[in-house]
């Protein structure tokens, strides 16, 4: 079966309606489908020339990983295209990361090809030796094949691989295939009622399926406009939002947190208005604070809608698209097609169909009738477990990894969740104390200790999450130094120390020097103890 994604793109792809509107203007969808189709001509020309033999250009790449470091904005969406035309699997990179994780990143996909913008030329040395480096500014005038080459790509081709920490020390690629994203992408339209009327205000990454799929795919197989700027800059967001120069926007909660922030400092002349008038304000990828919620209520008479996702299934739950079914706090329940259940430490399972009661083999999961809304009716809480066709493929070279985060066909999500009686879903935290989420960006502790651990002066350290305002959790490494080298590892300098290894937003925010880590029987250090620790003041932590 053809891809359903490239079927969609074909279908839009003569339109003379707006598709992206970056920095430097507006391109309609023909435009930046033709420039698509150059990226995947040079692509695919290229690979021919690399072959021995001088063979002719072949069709497809067959899932050959290609890296994007490549700006956010129309050259960004072309070469993102044109990779998926081409056959090939999108590695998007983030400028962000410091050389030796894009070099650690590069190597583990076997990334052969770069595709970079001219601006970024210099962050892309890091991983030029032994591979192929193209700008996307030549490569977009390379000539176009026809769009007709594109039908023997399959649906369950993979089209898209996404680095996401995990319980182990390095980050796992994703593997997301046409299907799954052409799935993602129509369940949001459907739900969140996307259509050619729409522009949606873009200022996510665009190294997570948030910015790539939940926002940019969306809003472009829905064949709306995509508003694309060059990052998130409250100032600017604020000001697009006053001026009504979109329909819809799509966030984290801290950058709704820092739009409030604009706001209170007067920075943001019609905001109010501006935000009153779009047709729909999301909020996802951590957890939306009700006070956050409010607050946006309060100014523009609805609260955000809410919905849970991951990078391995897309959006899965969701809030309805009619403000006043909406319900603060809570995520949603199950979008068309996505099956969740829920299933407790004793293996004891809510699925579907089961009313809300529990369905285990050794029956009776501790349901209990808490006051969630719907109420009176039994409260599951456990694992929360996803299947459907949105769910990714696997993790690229990692079949145990695989194996592991899958059991009788359902995707493990590692959350903690609770069912209310009426099928509302509620999250309640991780499965795992080294999972960390910071501004929406899934974070590693044991990634981060890793690379803390190379530092001479660090004798034993604990990363942690502390809940926090503005980032839902701060980061914190608890240290202990080796003796007389306390100084080295008080915050600034083990900060500056960390830029080389981490990316920005990975580096603690602070560093507490102990002289010694709560510990276990089993000499496991006792996180949640330095957590609460640090949450009550009793180590510093700030
Ligand atoms: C930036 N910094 C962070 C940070 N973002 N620190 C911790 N956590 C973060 N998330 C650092 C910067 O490097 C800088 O450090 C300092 O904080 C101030 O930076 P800033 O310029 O004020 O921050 P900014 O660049 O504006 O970034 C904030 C942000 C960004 C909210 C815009 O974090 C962001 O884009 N978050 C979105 C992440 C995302 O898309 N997640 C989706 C995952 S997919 P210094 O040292 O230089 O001062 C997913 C699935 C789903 O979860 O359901 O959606
Ligand atoms: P990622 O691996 O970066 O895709 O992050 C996925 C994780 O983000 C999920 O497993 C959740 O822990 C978290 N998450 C996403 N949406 C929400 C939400 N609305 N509320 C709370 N957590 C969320």
């Amino acid at each position: 079966m053809t891809s359903p994604l490239v079927e969609r793109l074909a279908q839009l792809g003569s339109s003379a309606r707006i598709a992206l509107h970056d920095d430097r203007g507006p391109l309609s969808f023909a435009e930046l489908m033709d420039r698509a189709l150059r990226v995947r001509g040079a692509l695919l020309a290229a690979g021919a020339r690399r072959a021995a033999g001088g063979r002719a250009a072949p069709r497809s790449l067959d899932g050959e990983r290609i890296a994007l470091l490549v700006s956010p904005g129309a050259p960004w969406v072309s070469a993102f295209l044109g990779v998926l035309l081409a056959g090939g699997i999108a590695l998007p990179l983030s400028p962000l990361y410091p050389p030796a994780e894009l070099a650690w990143l590069a190597d583990d996909a076997g990334v052969e090809r770069v595709l970079v913008s001219d601006d970024l030329a210099a962050v892309a040395a890091p991983i030029a030796g032994g591979r192929a480096v193209l700008r996307v500014e030549d490569v977009e005038r390379a000539a176009p094949g026809p769009l007709s080459a594109t039908s023997d790509l399959a649906a369950d081709d993979p089209a898209l691989l996404l680095y996401t920490s995990g319980t182990t020390g390095k980050p796992k690629g994703a593997l997301l295939t046409h299907r799954n994203l052409a799935v993602q992408a129509e369940l949001l339209r459907a739900a969140w009622g996307f259509s050619e009327q729409d522009v949606l205000l873009h200022a996510l990454p665009l190294h997570h399926l948030h910015g790539v799929s939940i926002a940019l795919l969306t809003s472009l197989l829905a064949g709306g406009a995509t508003r694309m700027l060059p990052r998130f800059d409250a100032q600017r967001v604020a000001a697009e939002i006053a001026r009504g120069s979109a329909t819809a926007i799509m966030a984290v909660p801290t950058m709704y947190q820092r739009l409030f922030e604009q706001v209170d400092r007067g920075g943001a002349p019609g905001f109010a208005a501006g935000a009153r008038a779009l047709r729909l304000a999301t909020s996802g990828s951590a957890a939306l604070p009700v006070t956050l919620a409010e607050r946006w209520r309060d100014l523009t008479g609805a609260i955000p809608l809410e919905r849970f996702g991951m990078t391995e299934i897309g959006v899965g739950l969701s809030n309805p698209l009619d403000p006043g079914a909406r319900r603060p706090g809570w995520v949603g329940s199950p979008l068309p097609t996505v099956e969740a259940r829920i299933t407790d430490d004793a293996g004891n399972v809510w699925a579907p169909g089961d009313g809300g009661g529990a369905s285990a083999p050794g029956g009776g999961a501790a349901p209990d009738s808490a006051s969630a809304p719907g109420g009176g009716v039994a409260v599951m809480r456990g694992e929360l477990w996803i299947r459907g066709p949105s769910v990714f493929k696997g993790y690229l070279g990692r079949e145990d990894a695989t194996r592991a985060a899958f059991q009788e066909g359902w995707f493990r999500t590692g959350d903690v969740a609770e069912r209310s009686g009426d099928g509302c879903f509620r999250l309640l935290g991780r499965t795992s104390v080294d999972i960390l989420k910071s501004g929406g960006y899934k974070l590693s502790a044991l990634e981060i200790e890793e690379a803390l651990r190379e530092h001479g002066a660090i004798a034993e350290v604990a990363v942690v999450g502390v809940p926090d305002e503005a980032w839902g959790e701060r980061v914190v490494a608890v240290v202990v130094a080796a003796p007389g080298r306390e100084a080295e590892c008080a915050t600034g300098p083990l900060r500056a120390w960390a830029r080389e290894r981490l990316a920005p937003y990975k580096i603690p925010r602070d560093a507490v020097v102990v002289p010694g880590l709560p510990r276990n029987a089993m000499g496991k250090v006792v996180k949640p103890a330095l957590v609460k620790a640090i949450a009550e003041g009793r180590l510093p932590g700030r």
